[in-house]
C-alpha cells in the first residue's frame, strides 16, 4: 500500500523530546516548556518566558507586533518574529491547556464529556448525534471555556479550537501535503517549487509529522477498523493510502501494548489528547515562547482594530473570566498586525472593521471565498464477520484516495468510531471537491459577521461522496447507516472541521498574505485558502504562513 510521502527529513521522535533535533531549538523548547508550566502551576494568563523588564509589551500598553491567535498560521508567525528578535504578543481567546482537574487529566474524553469539552455550552454536541436514533454520546455540561467550539450559522455549523494551540488541540492530527497538483489549481500564483521544496518539508519537520509502522498496522487491534475499511475499499477497486499523523505512532504502540496511559486509544479526540499528540504547544508555540520575545496572553478576546494617524494599530481587547464575564476592557497598541484567529476569527474581525468603519479602506474580497473543503461525514453497516472492534485508536492513519476520479474526486478518511463497545459502523469524513463558496455578511444587532451559506451549496458534495460509497457498498453487499446524524438522513454536510477561506490570498490580501488596502497588516492562517485543499488542511496552513512570514521578514523592514 503506498504512504503518503511526508516531504523533507522527518525522524521517529518522542512525545516530549524536542521536535526539531538543532540544539538552540532544544534549548528553545525547553525554555519554553517552562513557561507554559509556570504559567499553568501559578494559575496566569500571561505566558513569557522573558524576565519581566523584557516582556513583550511595555507599560505602554503597545508591542511591536501583535499575532491575533495560536492556531497553525498564528503560531508559525510568532517563533519566526520572535527568532527574528521581533518582541511579539499573542493574544488568545482560549484557555491555556495545561492543568490537571480534579480527575488528574487535563481533557476529558468522548465518553464522558464534562465542562472541559465544550466552549459556553449547556451541552455537548458531538459530530456523531446520535446512535440508533438516540443520544447516546451527548450530555449535560457548564458552561465553561471548554477546548472545542461548534459555531452555529443556520444551515451550517463549524467545529473549532479555543485555547493556546487552537485547532491543534483537539483536530485528529491527519497531516497530509496536499497533492501538487491540486495545490496548484487552488493557488496557481504561488510558486509551487517554493513550496514543496523548502516550505512542506519545514512545516512537517516543524510539526513532528511521522508515519505509522506498517507492520505493526497489519496486526494491530487498534486499526483492525481501517483495515475493515480497507478491504471494503479494495473489493470496490479502489486505492488507500496511509496518513501522516502529528500523533506519535511509536507512543500508540505502547498504549496498544499497556505499557504507557492511554489517549488515542482511551477515546480522546476531539475534546483533546492527554498524551501522545504533539500540538502546536509542544511544537511551535514552545519553541516560540522560547526566543525569549513572545508573550503570549490568555482569555483575551479580540473585538476591534483602529488604524491611528500614524499608522500604528489599536486593538479592542476583552479579557475574560472562566465564567465568560469580560472582567476588563483594553487597548493595545502594535505597529504589526498579524490576523491567525482562524478562517472565522480573522474574517470576522476585519468584515466588522470596514462595516463599522475603522478600517473603512478594506476591499470587497473580504469576507469572501470561503468553503467548507467539501467535508461530508457517512457511516457504512458493516456485515458481522467484517467487524471494526471495539478498540479503535481516535487518530485515524488511512485514507480512501480517490481524488484523481475525473467527475467525482474524493479523499475520504476512514474515521475511528471510539465508542469502546462495537458498533458495527464503518465511518468516514470524505473530502470533496465542491466549487460552492460561502460569503460573509456583518450583522450590525449581534455585532458579528454572518456567514451566508445554503443547504442547497452542500449538495455536490454528498453527490461526489454517494458515487464513490455507492461503489463501495455495491462491492460489498452493504448499506448505509441512518441513525447517525440526528434524524434519517445517511450523509451529513451540515458542519465542517475544515473551514477555510474569507479573506483569499490574492484577493483579500496580496501573494504574501498583506492585507489590500493597509500596511502592516497581515493574515496568516486558514481563511487564506480558497475554500479547499483536498486534503486535511493544518499542513497546508503551515506551510503556506511559513513562506509569508519569511517573505514578509525579508521585505517588510520589522524591527
Ligand atoms: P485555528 O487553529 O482555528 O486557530 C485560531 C485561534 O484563534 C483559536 O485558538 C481561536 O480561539 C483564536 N481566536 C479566534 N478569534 C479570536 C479573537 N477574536 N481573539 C483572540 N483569539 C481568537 O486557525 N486538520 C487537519 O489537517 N488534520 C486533521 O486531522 C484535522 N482534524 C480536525 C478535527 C476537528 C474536530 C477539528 C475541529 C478540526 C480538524 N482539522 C484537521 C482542521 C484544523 O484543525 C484547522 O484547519 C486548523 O486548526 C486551522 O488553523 P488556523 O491557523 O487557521
Amino acid at each position: 500500500m503506498k504512504v503518503l510521502e511526508v516531504p523533507g527529513d522527518h525522524r521517529p521522535m518522542s512525545p516530549l523530546t524536542p521536535l526539531i533535533p538543532q540544539s538552540s531549538l532544544s534549548r528553545r523548547k525547553f525554555l519554553g516548556f517552562t513557561a507554559l508550566n509556570s504559567a499553568a502551576a501559578l494559575g496566569l494568563t500571561t505566558i513569557s518566558a522573558a524576565q519581566a523588564a523584557e516582556s513583550a509589551e511595555s507599560s505602554s500598553g503597545f508591542s511591536p507586533a501583535v499575532v491575533i491567535g495560536t492556531g497553525y498560521g498564528a503560531a508559525v508567525t510568532a517563533l519566526r518574529l520572535g527568532e527574528a528578535g521581533i518582541p511579539t504578543v499573542m493574544l488568545e481567546m482560549g484557555r491555556l491547556w495545561n492543568t490537571a482537574g480534579s480527575d488528574g487529566k487535563v481533557f476529558c474524553d468522548m465518553l464522558q464529556p464534562d465542562r472541559r469539552a465544550m466552549w459556553f455550552k449547556n451541552r455537548t454536541q458531538a459530530p456523531l448525534a446520535s446512535f440508533l436514533w438516540l443520544d447516546l454520546a451527548n450530555r449535560d455540561i457548564a458552561q465553561y471555556p471548554g477546548v472545542l467550539d461548534k459555531v452555529n450559522y443556520g444551515d451550517m455549523s463549524v467545529y473549532v479550537g479555543r485555547g493556546v494551540g487552537g485547532g491543534s488541540l483537539v483536530n485528529g492530527a491527519m497531516a497530509v501535503t496536499p497533492k501538487r497538483s491540486y495545490f496548484e489549481e487552488i493557488l496557481p500564483a504561488v510558486d509551487a517549487d517554493e513550496m514543496y521544496g523548502t516550505y512542506f518539508p519545514r512545516a512537517n519537520q516543524a510539526l513532528g509529522v511521522n508515519n505509522i509502522d506498517p507492520r505493526w498496522f497489519e496486526t494491530c487491534r487498534s486499526y483492525k477498523y481501517a483495515r475493515v475499511s480497507r478491504k471494503s475499499a479494495a473489493r470496490a477497486g479502489l486505492k488507500t493510502v496511509f496518513v501522516p499523523s502529528v500523533y506519535d505512532f511509536e507512543y500508540l504502540k505502547q498504549e496498544e501494548a499497556g505499557t504507557v496511559p492511554r489517549s488515542a486509544l482511551a477515546s480522546e479526540v476531539i475534546y483533546g489528547n492527554n498524551h501522545g499528540k504533539r500540538s502546536l504547544d509542544k511544537s511551535y508555540l514552545a519553541a516560540a515562547l522560547g526566543t525569549g520575545k513572545v508573550t503570549i496572553k490568555t482569555l483575551h478576546q479580540v473585538r476591534g482594530i483602529i488604524r491611528q494617524t500614524d499608522g500604528t494599530y489599536v486593538l479592542t481587547v476583552h479579557e475574560t473570566a472562566e465564567n465568560g464575564a469580560v472582567v476588563a476592557r483594553k487597548q493595545l497598541g502594535a505597529k504589526y498586525l498579524f490576523l491567525g484567529a482562524g478562517s472565522l476569527g480573522s474574517t470576522e474581525l476585519l468584515v466588522r472593521a470596514r462595516e463599522t468603519g475603522t478600517l473603512p479602506d478594506l476591499n470587497d474580497e473580504v469576507g469572501q471565498g470561503w468553503g467548507t473543503n467539501g467535508n461530508v461525514m457517512l457511516g457504512r453497516a458493516n456485515h458481522a464477520w467484517d467487524l471494526g472492534g471495539s478498540l479503535q485508536s481516535g487518530m485515524p492513519a488511512l485514507g480512501i484516495d480517490a481524488w484523481d476520479d475525473p467527475v467525482n474526486p474524493v479523499f475520504a478518511e476512514v474515521a475511528p468510531v471510539p465508542a469502546g463497545i462495537e458498533t458495527w459502523l464503518s465511518l468516514y469524513l470524505a473530502i470533496t471537491k465542491n466549487p460552492e463558496r460561502g460569503h460573509f455578511t456583518y450583522d450590525a444587532a449581534s455585532d458579528s459577521a454572518r456567514l451566508r451559506w445554503t443547504a442547497s451549496q452542500g449538495k455536490p458534495s454528498i453527490d461526489a461522496a454517494k458515487s464513490l460509497f455507492d461503489k463501495v457498498n455495491r462491492a460489498n453487499r452493504t448499506i448505509y447507516r441512518s441513525d447517525l446524524f440526528g434524524d434519517t438522513r445517511s450523509f451529513e454536510n451540515r458542519f465542517t472541521y475544515h473551514p477555510l477561506g474569507g479573506l483569499v490570498l490574492g484577493k483579500a490580501t496580496d501573494l504574501y498574505g498583506r492585507v489590500k488596502g493597509y500596511r502592516n497588516l497581515y493574515v496568516t492562517d486558514g481563511s487564506l485558502i480558497p475554500g479547499s485543499t483536498g486534503v486535511n488542511p493544518f499542513v497546508t496552513i503551515t506551510a503556506l504562513a511559513e513562506r509569508n512570514v519569511d517573505r514578509v521578514l525579508r521585505e517588510d523592514g520589522l524591527r
